[in-house]
């Protein structure tokens, strides 16, 4: 099996001017393919070439040996992931399960919207910031650089990337004015909704 870039759920202007087509010609056409084509590399002619992304992640999770194999399938999840946890028009209060579970959780939008912030602003140098659900209860966690909540065994419901390449083009150093222009306008919570109902 080879890994193949999969395709955008929507036109690479689509989330303009949150997020550029420029910005997608980078972050999806250079950085997400290059983990694609490193995955396929580093399995080419090994058990794991024909297993799924899930489990390659799983299968080398905290596997020193295999940290490459790890982070380049890592970050093609990560991203096909992140593409998905965004839309047009998005953004805003929750709605379904995903937001009364919210309130029950975390206290409501307004302390999720605030810890989710401060999450994506204080990973210190790369990383993710997630919304998860964790025995039963969502949290708000950060990851560093490729890591994901699939090897702490929590389910991602919905992330956001704070590796500089996700927002340098368009808000240069201001990844806390990014993250409040994803959760104002490009969050995904029919995603986040779709990922709880399966979880
Ligand atoms: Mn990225």
């Amino acid at each position: 099996m080879t890994f193949e870039l999969p395709p955008l759920p929507y036109d690479k202007s689509a989330l303009e001017p949150h997020m550029s087509a420029r910005t997608f010609e980078f972050h999806y056409g250079k950085h997400h393919q290059a983990y694609v084509t490193n995955l396929n590399n580093l399995v080419k002619d090994t058990p794991l070439a024909t297993k799924s992304l899930e489990e390659i992640v799983k299968s080398v999770a905290g596997d020193a040996a295999k940290a490459g194999i790890f982070n380049n399938a890592a970050q093609v999840w990560n991203h096909t992931f992140f593409w998905n946890s965004m839309k047009p028009n998005g953004g805003g209060k929750p709605s379904g399960a995903v937001g009364r579970k919210i309130d029950e959780d975390l206290g409501g939008y307004d302390k999720f919207a605030e810890a989710f912030a401060q999450a994506g602003a204080t990973q210190f140098g790369s990383g993710w910031a997630w919304l998860v659900l964790d025995g039963g209860k969502l949290k708000v966690v950060k990851t560093a650089n490729a890591d994901l909540p699939l090897a702490h065994g929590q389910t991602a419901l919905l992330t956001v990337d704070v590796w500089e390449h996700a927002y340098y083009l368009d808000y240069q150093n201001r990844r806390p004015d990014f993250i409040q222009t994803y959760l104002k306008n490009l969050v995904n919570w029919d995603f986040a909704n779709a990922n709880l109902a399966k979880a």
